[in-house]
């Protein structure tokens, strides 16, 4: 190791964008550091890859067991590595999820952020340390009126969280500020809109409708069950934004920023591009419970669906107790850090389409 390689802790570097962000940093000349969870089966998919180079060439990439609800396995794993930058990615990320089990939320993604903070404290690490937070637009809950003038979601926003992981992430949000405020901790925030990729979680509506489209052209699936179809999103993609993370933590000045695209699409409309992109036209009719999608056309020569098929259909059981309707991000602040995102939705929609083609093609 050279003496000024930099050293980076990632939790959640088993997630969609622990990994994008390992290899990021792999990238750039780190030593990389993950924090991953004990599990029954292997959970380590999404870095298989970068962990089986280390055998051959890379010996930048550590993996260390933990868990956020940890204190003691969280400072012993700091003061191991001594990082000059974390990325705290780790989270049960999923929104729906969390109104069943909203106490264990609060314990990972509130309080873990606090124990990620109180170890940089204990350890005197206050000024070696630069901490990221993975908070979410999720804060703001999508209420019409909190948005600017211009129709978006910015930084000074007023926050309305409408589920128990929003509730908990801005816990992470306040404490990190806090910690910068009380300690001088270079501490920030990325308010990250939603951000997709071929490695999205399979139960998140995007990677759902790209399994969905992969399995029904390809006569593995007849019909996608989604839940609330009239919420809008503001998608990008999970490589453009980790590369944000990165920058955010390279400024001179600790700060919170949003990053989004600020193009806002409903989720009616993504099951339109996904099906359009394996040459499969949808018409939508009816609402609510009964609205439901048909083929009106099937344009591939590999294969040929039945023309007035319904393979959309809502089921009440994806509501959520609460929604948030619609999040649109105001990407300006992040222009200081110089980021442009490389992905608009039809680039993200296609190589979603494409991966999940050719996985099921690799397993037919
Ligand atoms: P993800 O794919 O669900 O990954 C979450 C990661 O956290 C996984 O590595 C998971 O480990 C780990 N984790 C879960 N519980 C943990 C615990 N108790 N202790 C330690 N690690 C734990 O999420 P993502 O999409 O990559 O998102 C990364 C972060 O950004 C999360 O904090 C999320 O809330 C936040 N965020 C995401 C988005 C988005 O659109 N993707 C937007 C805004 C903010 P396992 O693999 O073992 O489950
Ligand atoms: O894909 P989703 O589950 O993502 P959601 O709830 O927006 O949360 C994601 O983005 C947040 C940032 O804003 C992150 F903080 C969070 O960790 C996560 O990554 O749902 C998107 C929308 C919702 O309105 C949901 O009601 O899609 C709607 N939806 C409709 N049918 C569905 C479904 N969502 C899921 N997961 N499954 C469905 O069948």
């Amino acid at each position: 190791m050279s003496t000024t390689q930099k050293v980076a802790l990632v939790t959640g570097i088993t997630g969609q964008d622990g990994s994008y962000l390992a290899e990021l940093l792999l990238e750039k000349g780190y030593q990389v550091h993950g924090v991953k969870r004990r599990a029954s089966s292997f959970n380590t998919q999404r870095i298989d890859h970068i962990y089986q180079d280390q055998h051959e060439t890379n010996v930048n990439f550590t993996l260390h067991y933990g868990d956020l609800t940890d204190s003691t396995n969280i400072i012993r794993i700091i003061q191991e590595v001594q990082p000059d930058e974390i990325y705290n990615l780790g989270a049960m990320s999923h929104v729906k999820v969390s109104f069943d089990s909203p106490e264990y939320v609060a314990n990972v993604d509130g309080i873990g952020t606090l124990r990620i903070l109180e170890a940089v404290r204990i350890l005197k690490l206050e000024k070696k340390t630069r901490i990221y937070q993975a908070s979410t637009s999720e804060l703001y809950g999508g209420l019409a009126e909190n948005k600017n003038a211009a129709g978006f979601y910015d930084e000074n926003s007023p926050f309305y969280p409408r589920s128990p992981y929003g509730v908990a992430k801005i816990y992470g949000f306040w404490i990190t500020k806090n910690y910068r405020e009380a300690y001088n901790i270079y501490a920030c925030n990325g308010i990250l809109f939603n951000h997709e990729s071929p490695r999205r979680g399979e139960t998140f509506v995007t990677r759902k409708i790209t399994m969905a489209t992969a399995a029904i052209a390809l006569g593995k699936q007849d019909c996608l069950y989604l839940g609330n179809l009239n919420s809008q999103r503001d998608w990008g993609h999970a490589k453009d934004y980790v590369e944000a993370m990165w920058r955010i933590l390279q400024q001179d000045v600790a700060e919170d920023y949003v990053i989004a695209t600020g193009v806002t699409t409903y989720i009616r409309d993504f099951v339109r591009f996904s099906f359009a992109e394996a040459g499969i036209e949808l018409a939508f009719e009816g609402e609510n419970e009964n609205e439901t999608a048909k083929i009106v056309a099937c344009n591939n020569p590999e294969y040929q669906l039945e023309i007035g098929k319904v393979v959309v259909r809502v089921d009440p059981q994806y509501y959520r107790p609460t929604e948030v309707d619609l999040l649109i991000g105001d990407p300006s602040k992040s222009k200081k850090l110089g980021w442009e995102p490389q992905y608009d939705l039809a680039g993200l929609v296609k190589e979603m389409v494409a991966s999940d083609l050719e996985i099921l093609k690799r397993n037919r």
